[in-house]
C-alpha cells in the first residue's frame, strides 16, 4: 500500500483490531490530516526519499485486558525467569506471551465514566532485595504506595503507603538527586520537590524535599518532567511555566533557581533532550492535557522557541491529538536521535463535553528527521483503539533491541510489540 493510500485509510477511519473493546463512532477522523502513516500496514520507506532498503516498523497489538483497572503501566522481569513481564494495575503478565496473569492486589474493575485508583506504575527494586517491586500513584492528590514483590513465596504483594499526598498530574519516579537511586518527583503543599525511599527501610514514610517556594502547584497541575536543561550533569525540573535549576548541592534543601518559560498550557510528562542536534537540550511537551497539541521548544541563548509538531487546535494543519495526557521521548527507530510517543487519553474527563469525547483513541510515534538544519516530525499511527493513559511506557519489553509500548487506560491494557519486517535495524 502506498503512503497516500495509507493516509486515505486513516482519514476515513481505519478499522479497529478484532480484539479491541467496543469503540464509539470515529468523530475524529476529520481531525487526522492525510500525513499520517499507518504502522500496522506500512511498506513505505523508513524515511521519505530514502532509496535504501525499506524498513517497516510495525506494532503488533496484544490485548491484556479489556476492562478498566488503571491508566498507568510498566514492565520488568518480576519473576526473574529472564523474560520481561508487564504490570498494569492489579495484575502482572508473564512475558513473552503475556497470557498468564498474576495478582499484585485484589483487582477491582472501574467504570470508564469514573476514575481508577492507579494513574502511574513504576517498576523498581525499591527495597533492594533483588525482586522488582512496583510503585503505584493514584488519583491526583491521592497516595503513593509501593507493593513489595513477594518473590518465590507468591501471593499478593504487601502494600506500603509511603507518600500520603502526591500532587500534580505527571509525577515521575526517576533519579533526580544523582545518587543512582530513584525518587518520586511531584508537588506537595504548593511546592515541587521529591521524596525517595530510605535505603535502610523503604517502608518508612518518604520525606518530602521541596525544591521550590510555594507556587500554587496542586493536585491537578498539568505538565511535569525531569531533565538536564542546562547540560551541567544535574537533573532539572520542567513544568509548564518554566524550569527549575538543580543547584550544585542539595544539602539543606536549597531552593532551585527558576527560569521562566512557556511550555504550553500544561500537558503531560516533559522531556529535555537535544532535538535539533546542536548540542543543547530542547524541551518536548504536549501543549494541553485536555485540549490538543504537541511541540518542541528550541533552546537558544534567548530562551525557548516553540515549534509545533501537532496543532493546538484541530484545524487540519496536522495530525490532531485530543487529550494528549501522556508522553515519552525515546529513540524508537534506533537512528540515534529521539522520537516521541504520545496519543489520546480516551474519556479523560467524563461526562461529555471535552474535545472529541466520542472519538476513538489513537496512539502515535513521531519520527524525528533532521535534514539540512531543519527538524521535522513524521507521525506514525501505532493503534486507533487504545491511545495513552496518564502514562505511556516505552522500552524493550521483548528483548530484541526494539522498543515496545505498554499502556493501560479506559480501553483496557495493551502491549504493542515493535517489529521490523525487513531491512537493517541499525542505520
Ligand atoms: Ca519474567
Ligand atoms: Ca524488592
Ligand atoms: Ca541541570
Ligand atoms: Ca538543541
Amino acid at each position: 500500500m502506498t503512503y497516500l493510500a495509507l493516509a486515505a485509510v486513516i482519514a476515513n477511519g481505519a478499522a479497529c483490531s478484532d480484539d479491541s473493546p467496543p469503540a464509539l463512532p470515529d468523530a475524529s477522523a476529520d481531525n487526522h490530516a492525510a500525513d499520517v502513516r499507518d504502522e500496522r500496514d506500512s511498506t513505505s520507506p523508513d524515511t521519505p526519499g530514502d532509496t535504501s532498503a525499506p524498513m517497516r516498523h510495525s506494532f503488533r497489538r496484544i490485548l491484556l485486558s479489556s476492562e478498566f483497572y488503571c491508566e498507568g503501566a510498566t514492565y520488568a522481569d518480576f519473576d526473574r525467569d529472564g523474560d520481561t513481564d508487564v504490570a498494569t494495575g492489579p495484575r502482572w503478565y508473564e512475558g513473552p506471551a503475556f497470557t498468564a496473569a498474576h495478582e499484585l492486589y485484589v483487582p477491582q474493575a472501574f467504570d470508564p465514566k469514573n476514575y481508577s485508583d492507579c494513574f502511574f506504575l513504576f517498576a523498581r527494586d525499591i527495597d533492594g532485595d533483588g525482586w522488582v517491586d512496583v510503585l503505584r500513584v493514584g488519583f491526583p492528590g491521592a497516595d503513593g504506595s509501593w507493593f513489595k514483590n513477594p518473590g518465590t513465596s507468591g501471593g499478593h504483594w504487601p502494600r506500603h503507603q509511603v507518600v500520603n499526598v502526591v500532587d500534580t498530574e505527571s509525577p515521575d519516579f526517576t533519579d533526580i538527586t544523582g545518587d543512582g537511586r530513584p525518587e518520586l518527583v511531584f508537588a506537595s503543599g504548593g511546592r515541587l520537590g521529591w521524596a525517595g525511599p530510605d535505603p535502610l527501610d523503604a517502608t518508612q514514610p518518604w520525606i518530602f524535599h521541596p525544591t521550590t517556594p510555594a507556587s500554587g502547584f496542586h493536585a491537578f497541575t498539568h505538565g511535569l518532567g525531569v531533565g538536564d536543561v542546562n547540560s551541567d550533569g544535574r537533573a532539572d525540573i520542567l513544568e509548564a511555566t518554566g524550569w527549575w535549576q538543580h543547584p550544585p548541592s542539595l544539602m539543606g534543601d536549597p531552593l532551585w533557581t527558576r527560569h521562566p518559560a512557556t511550555f504550553g498550557a500544561g500537558g503531560a510528562q516533559m522531556a529535555a533532550v537535544d532535538i535539533d542536534g546542536d548540542g543543547d537540550a530542547d524541551v518536548v511537551a504536549t501543549l494541553e492535557a485536555h485540549g490538543y497539541g504537541l511541540a518542541w521548544f528550541e533552546q537558544s541563548a534567548g530562551g525557548f522557541t516553540e515549534h509545533i509538531i501537532a496543532p493546538r487546535v484541530a484545524d487540519g494543519s496536522g495530525v490532531a491529538i485530543h487529550e494528549p495526557h501522556a508522553l515519552a521521548v525515546v529513540d524508537v527507530d534506533k537512528d540515534g536521535d529521539p522520537d516521541i510517543v504520545t496519543g489520546e487519553r480516551f474519556w479523560a474527563h467524563v461526562p461529555a463535553g471535552m474535545p472529541d469525547f466520542a472519538a476513538p483513541a489513537h496512539l502515535y510515534w513521531f519520527e524525528l528527521v533532521r535534514s539540512q538544519g531543519a527538524v521535522t516530525f513524521i507521525p506514525h499511527l501505532v493503534d486507533d483503539a487504545s491511545g495513552v493513559g496518564t502514562q505511556v511506557t516505552v522500552g524493550d519489553v521483548t528483548a530484541d533491541g526494539l522498543v515496545d509500548i505498554v499502556v493501560a487506560n479506559k480501553k483496557g491494557a495493551f502491549v504493542f510489540v515493535h517489529e521490523l519486517s525487513s531491512g537493517p535495524v541499525d542505520p
